[in-house]
């Protein structure tokens, strides 16, 4: 990979707590092209690296899923942000922030989103632009997801509700449509009264009528004209950025493990969050890739259903729940907690060939004494160890887990910014992960603000 030219800037406030040349190296040294992916089921930290990067990136862009995302940042005063669309570039004023082609788009949200951005001084104007292939998501399409969700009872996923399922079902059944259509409203008209009409169809629970089209029209005839100077074919931007030595950080949301092809299927999202979806999302070759960093959390949270192999469940779950605060971004539900599953992350390292790690939420391990680490499976029945991640779900439930125990450090690190300080305990937890998956840690995260990272 071509690599950037040495920069220098590092995030005003990492200037200050973090030991300089840890910070401006591992940074400074990034290719022209990276990306931060998440590795387990999301809520990893993803947003918090990349609002700590975005200020030595051009353009930073999302290539997949929509306002499922939660991404929780906060700037150098501490103001906390949470973001769903809009990518975690946005409060760096110098940086480009892009919606790829791989996302779903619901403009009420995202403006909503802009709106709350821009009245807490953070100027998007300018600074964001929409993809032409991009496809609209729409409040009908959230309904539906409420209503499979209701049809599937107790199977259910346990979906955000905001409609992402049903918009790439939309858009896999090629009678999606996407952002360039709203600039031919007589076309658009016809589309959309086909779309609600087929999930008229097919789910009794939602009522349509032309009342509702026309109301819906009308509503996108507004949205069509704010967003207009947005709309851009990113594909041609991002690939002349390149061609101009600019530099862009791509952001995933959600994680490989609910990736539609590698995660938990059918407990999954709808798009793909690993590094393919990079490709997909964006119309970035992938020669042009370079970096790729993958973002776990210490521990495993899990929001909605599906397997979880390293669950810790009951009230011992609830320590991990409120140390770090694991309620979702999105949607305030509880996250489910576990151990760090090292199987699940060596998969994950396979298919994403990540260049480095970013260990976060270290801190929230803290007080415990003994920390647990995932690092087999083996059949319930024969004892026989299970050599990969399974694919079948029924064979994912007749597997435990093997663990090994590490002692805890039992003492506060929030405060430590070099990773010498750091006790005897965390490194040796720090680097056995790092001898079990085979990829280096170079960012340790040791609480939510933005200088609260450890260059490694
Ligand atoms: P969907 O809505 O169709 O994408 O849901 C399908 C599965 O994907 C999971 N999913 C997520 N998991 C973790 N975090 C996500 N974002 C929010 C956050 C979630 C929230 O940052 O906290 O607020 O609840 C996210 N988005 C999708 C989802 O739980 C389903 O398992
Ligand atoms: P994302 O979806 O991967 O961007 O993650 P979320 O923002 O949904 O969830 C991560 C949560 O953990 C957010 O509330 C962050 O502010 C917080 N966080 C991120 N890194 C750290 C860390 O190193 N320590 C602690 N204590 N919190 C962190
Ligand atoms: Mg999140």
């Amino acid at each position: 990979p071509r690599r950037a030219p040495a920069r220098v800037l590092v995030p005003a406030a990492a200037v200050t707590a973090v030991q300089e040349v840890g910070a401006v190296d591992r940074i400074a040294s990034l290719s022209q092209v990276a990306a931060v992916l998440g590795t387990q089921w999301g809520d990893e930290g993803k947003g918090k690296l990349v609002d700590i990067l975005a200020r030595n990136f051009d353009v930073v862009a999302r290539c997949q899923g929509g306002a499922n995302a939660g991404h929780t940042i906060y700037n150098a005063e501490g103001k906390k942000f949470a973001l769903h669309l809009v990518p975690s570039g946005i409060l760096n004023e110098e940086t480009l922030c892009i919606i790829g082609n791989g996302a779903v788009v619901h403009l009420p949200g995202l403006f909503q989103e802009i709106d709350g951005l821009e009245s807490n001084g953070v100027s998007c104007e300018g600074r964001i632009l929409v993809s032409d292939r991009a496809h609209l998501l729409f409040d009908f399409h959230q309904v539906v997801d409420g209503l499979r969700e209701a049809e599937l009872g107790n199977s259910l996923i346990g979906t955000t509700k905001r409609g992402i399922g049903p918009c790439y079902s939309s858009k896999v059944i090629r009678n999606g449509i996407r952002v360039c259509d709203l600039r031919h409203m007589d076309t658009f008209v016809q589309k959309l009264d086909t779309l609600m009409r087929d999930a008229a169809f097919r789910f009794e629970g939602f009522k349509y009528n032309v009342d509702m089209l026309n109301k819906e029209v009308d509503r996108y005839k507004k949205f069509a004209e704010r967003l207009d100077p947005f709309i851009s074919d990113t594909v041609h931007v991002i690939n002349e950025s390149i061609l101009q030595k600019k530099s862009i950080l791509v952001e995933g949301g959600q994680a490989t493990m609910l990736d539609i092809d590698f995660g938990t299927y059918p407990f999954v999202t709808s798009s793909s969050p690993s590094a393919g979806g990079i490709c997909t999302g964006l119309g970035i070759a992938p020669r042009c890739l370079g970096d790729i960093i993958g973002v776990v959390k210490a521990y495993t949270t899990r929001v909605g259903s599906g397997p979880f192999p390293t669950e810790i469940l009951g009230k011992s779950g609830d320590v991990l729940r409120v140390a770090g605060m694991e309620f979702g971004t999105t949607t305030g539900r509880p996250r489910r907690c576990g151990w760090l599953d090292i199987v699940a992350l060596k998969y994950c390292c396979q298919i994403n060939g990540f260049s480095s790690l970013n260990l976060t939420k270290l801190d929230v391990l803290s007080e415990l004494s003994e920390i647990k680490l995932g690092i087999s499976y083996r059949q319930k029945n024969d004892g026989e160890k299970v050599e990969s991640f399974p694919a079948d779900l029924y064979l994912m439930e007749q597997t435990q887990v093997d663990y090994e125990v590490l002692p805890g450090w039992q003492c506060d690190i929030s405060s430590i910014r070099n990773y010498k300080d750091l006790p005897p305990m965390a490194h040796r937890y720090v680097e056995r992960i790092e001898e079990l998956v085979g990829v280096p840690i170079h960012y340790i995260g040791v609480g939510p603000g933005r200088d609260a990272i450890i260059f490694k």
